[in-house]
Protein backbone atom coordinates (compact mmCIF):
# COMPACT_ATOMS: atom_id res chain seq x y z
CA UNK A 1 0.00 0.00 0.00
CA UNK A 2 1.27 3.17 -1.01
CA UNK A 3 2.26 6.00 1.71
CA UNK A 4 -0.16 8.61 0.94
CA UNK A 5 -2.78 6.22 1.00
CA UNK A 6 -2.28 5.79 5.09
CA UNK A 7 -1.07 2.50 6.58
CA UNK A 8 -2.39 -0.40 8.56
CA UNK A 9 -1.01 0.03 12.41
CA UNK A 10 -1.84 -1.13 15.68
CA UNK A 11 -2.75 0.85 18.87
CA UNK A 12 -3.47 0.22 22.34
CA UNK A 13 -6.61 1.17 24.81
CA UNK A 14 -7.23 0.95 28.52
CA UNK A 15 -10.02 0.92 30.17
CA UNK A 16 -9.60 2.23 33.12
CA UNK A 17 -10.69 1.74 36.65
CA UNK A 18 -13.14 4.20 36.73
CA UNK A 19 -14.93 2.94 33.91
CA UNK A 20 -14.58 -0.40 34.88
CA UNK A 21 -16.75 0.93 38.31
CA UNK A 22 -19.04 2.64 36.13
CA UNK A 23 -19.91 -0.13 33.81
CA UNK A 24 -18.72 1.44 31.09
CA UNK A 25 -16.26 -1.64 29.39
CA UNK A 26 -19.67 -2.41 26.66
CA UNK A 27 -19.74 1.13 25.73
CA UNK A 28 -16.80 1.78 25.22
CA UNK A 29 -15.62 -0.82 23.49
CA UNK A 30 -18.67 -0.31 21.43
CA UNK A 31 -17.43 3.45 20.60
CA UNK A 32 -14.33 1.00 18.69
CA UNK A 33 -16.66 -1.60 17.26
CA UNK A 34 -19.35 0.92 15.22
CA UNK A 35 -16.18 2.89 14.12
CA UNK A 36 -15.48 0.00 12.23
CA UNK A 37 -11.81 -1.01 13.72
CA UNK A 38 -10.62 -4.75 14.04
CA UNK A 39 -9.98 -5.81 17.69
CA UNK A 40 -7.00 -7.94 17.71
CA UNK A 41 -5.66 -7.97 21.39
CA UNK A 42 -8.15 -8.07 24.48
CA UNK A 43 -7.20 -9.18 28.27
CA UNK A 44 -8.20 -7.82 32.10
CA UNK A 45 -4.88 -7.26 34.41
CA UNK A 46 -3.78 -5.78 37.35
CA UNK A 47 -1.00 -3.13 36.87
CA UNK A 48 2.09 -3.45 39.41
CA UNK A 49 4.11 -0.13 39.89
CA UNK A 50 6.84 -1.40 37.18
CA UNK A 51 4.82 -1.56 34.41
CA UNK A 52 2.79 1.74 35.52
CA UNK A 53 6.66 3.85 35.83
CA UNK A 54 7.20 2.46 32.43
CA UNK A 55 3.97 3.52 30.80
CA UNK A 56 3.64 6.87 32.68
CA UNK A 57 7.48 7.15 32.68
CA UNK A 58 7.00 10.54 31.04
CA UNK A 59 4.74 11.79 34.27
CA UNK A 60 7.15 10.54 36.65
CA UNK A 61 8.40 13.47 38.07
CA UNK A 62 4.77 15.35 38.34
CA UNK A 63 2.81 15.76 42.04
CA UNK A 64 0.32 13.77 40.77
CA UNK A 65 2.19 10.61 39.91
CA UNK A 66 1.65 8.61 43.26
CA UNK A 67 -1.77 9.15 42.81
CA UNK A 68 -2.26 8.41 39.08
CA UNK A 69 -0.21 5.10 40.19
CA UNK A 70 -2.40 4.88 43.19
CA UNK A 71 -5.64 5.15 40.52
CA UNK A 72 -4.52 2.72 37.90
CA UNK A 73 -4.10 0.02 40.76
CA UNK A 74 -7.56 0.42 42.48
CA UNK A 75 -8.81 -2.38 40.32
CA UNK A 76 -7.51 -4.18 37.00
CA UNK A 77 -8.04 -2.51 33.86
CA UNK A 78 -9.26 -3.71 30.34
CA UNK A 79 -6.40 -3.82 27.50
CA UNK A 80 -7.19 -3.37 23.80
CA UNK A 81 -5.22 -3.87 21.25
CA UNK A 82 -7.37 -2.32 17.93
CA UNK A 83 -6.25 -2.82 13.81
CA UNK A 84 -6.98 -0.09 10.99
CA UNK A 85 -6.39 2.36 8.54
CA UNK A 86 -4.04 5.20 10.47
CA UNK A 87 -5.25 3.92 14.05
CA UNK A 88 -3.51 5.39 16.37
CA UNK A 89 -4.56 8.58 15.19
CA UNK A 90 -8.25 7.92 14.57
CA UNK A 91 -8.40 6.36 18.36
CA UNK A 92 -6.95 9.69 19.72
CA UNK A 93 -9.82 11.88 18.21
CA UNK A 94 -12.33 9.02 19.46
CA UNK A 95 -10.61 9.49 22.81
CA UNK A 96 -10.81 13.05 23.13
CA UNK A 97 -8.41 15.76 25.01
CA UNK A 98 -6.89 14.70 28.58
CA UNK A 99 -9.02 16.88 30.70
CA UNK A 100 -12.40 15.21 30.04
CA UNK A 101 -14.90 18.17 30.84
CA UNK A 102 -13.41 20.29 28.17
CA UNK A 103 -13.20 17.13 25.90
CA UNK A 104 -15.05 17.11 22.71
CA UNK A 105 -19.15 16.27 22.74
CA UNK A 106 -19.13 13.01 20.83
CA UNK A 107 -15.36 11.94 22.46
CA UNK A 108 -15.40 8.98 24.57
CA UNK A 109 -13.89 11.50 27.13
CA UNK A 110 -16.26 14.07 26.03
CA UNK A 111 -19.50 11.73 26.69
CA UNK A 112 -18.43 9.77 29.79
CA UNK A 113 -15.79 12.12 31.83
CA UNK A 114 -15.33 14.85 34.02
CA UNK A 115 -12.34 14.47 35.25
CA UNK A 116 -8.14 14.93 34.50
CA UNK A 117 -7.60 11.97 36.11
CA UNK A 118 -10.46 9.76 35.83
CA UNK A 119 -10.37 10.03 32.42
CA UNK A 120 -11.91 6.57 31.04
CA UNK A 121 -9.34 5.44 29.02
CA UNK A 122 -5.57 5.36 27.49
CA UNK A 123 -4.84 5.58 24.27
CA UNK A 124 -1.63 5.61 22.23
CA UNK A 125 -0.54 9.15 21.44
CA UNK A 126 1.78 8.60 18.35
CA UNK A 127 2.85 5.14 15.70
CA UNK A 128 5.78 4.82 17.33
CA UNK A 129 4.69 4.68 21.44
CA UNK A 130 2.05 2.37 20.08
CA UNK A 131 4.20 -0.07 18.91
CA UNK A 132 5.81 0.32 22.34
CA UNK A 133 2.87 -0.09 24.57
CA UNK A 134 1.08 -2.86 22.75
CA UNK A 135 4.56 -5.15 23.26
CA UNK A 136 4.30 -3.77 26.95
CA UNK A 137 0.81 -5.15 27.43
CA UNK A 138 0.65 -7.99 25.37
CA UNK A 139 2.68 -10.79 24.52
CA UNK A 140 2.90 -11.71 20.61
CA UNK A 141 0.53 -14.44 21.34
CA UNK A 142 -1.74 -12.77 22.80
CA UNK A 143 -2.08 -10.49 19.62
CA UNK A 144 -5.02 -12.44 16.82
CA UNK A 145 -4.54 -12.03 12.48
CA UNK A 146 -8.26 -12.79 10.86
CA UNK A 147 -9.91 -11.80 8.82
CA UNK A 148 -13.08 -9.64 9.38
CA UNK A 149 -15.29 -9.86 6.66
CA UNK A 150 -16.85 -6.05 7.20
CA UNK A 151 -13.78 -4.68 6.00
CA UNK A 152 -15.21 -4.91 2.60
CA UNK A 153 -17.25 -1.86 3.75
CA UNK A 154 -15.29 -0.35 6.18
CA UNK A 155 -12.44 0.55 3.79
CA UNK A 156 -12.64 1.06 -0.26
CA UNK A 157 -10.73 -1.34 -2.60
CA UNK A 158 -7.46 1.15 -2.85
CA UNK A 159 -7.85 1.64 0.92
CA UNK A 160 -7.29 -2.31 1.88
CA UNK A 161 -4.30 -2.87 -0.36
P1 LIG B 1 -3.34 11.32 27.88
O1 LIG B 1 -3.91 10.22 28.75
O2 LIG B 1 -4.42 12.20 27.31
O3 LIG B 1 -2.39 10.81 26.84
P2 LIG B 1 -1.02 12.20 29.43
O4 LIG B 1 -0.21 11.16 28.73
O5 LIG B 1 -0.47 13.59 29.47
O6 LIG B 1 -2.50 12.30 28.83
O7 LIG B 1 -1.27 11.76 30.95
C1 LIG B 1 -1.55 10.42 31.24
C2 LIG B 1 -2.59 10.38 32.35
O8 LIG B 1 -2.07 11.01 33.52
C3 LIG B 1 -3.88 11.15 32.02
O9 LIG B 1 -4.79 10.39 31.24
C4 LIG B 1 -4.39 11.44 33.38
C5 LIG B 1 -3.13 11.69 34.19
N1 LIG B 1 -2.81 13.12 34.23
C6 LIG B 1 -2.23 13.87 33.27
N2 LIG B 1 -2.11 15.15 33.64
C7 LIG B 1 -2.64 15.23 34.88
C8 LIG B 1 -2.82 16.30 35.83
N3 LIG B 1 -2.42 17.54 35.57
N4 LIG B 1 -3.41 15.99 37.00
C9 LIG B 1 -3.79 14.74 37.29
N5 LIG B 1 -3.66 13.68 36.46
C10 LIG B 1 -3.08 13.94 35.27
MG1 LIG C 1 -0.56 9.90 27.09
Amino acid sequence: MSEDKGIFERTLVLIKPDAIQRGLIGQITGRFEMKGLKLVGLKMMSLDEAVLREHYAHLIDKPFFASLANFMQSSPVVAMCWEGLEVVDAVRRITGITKAREAEAGSIRGDYAMSVSCNVIHASDSVENAEKEVKRFFNPDEIHSYDKSEYVYVYAEDERG
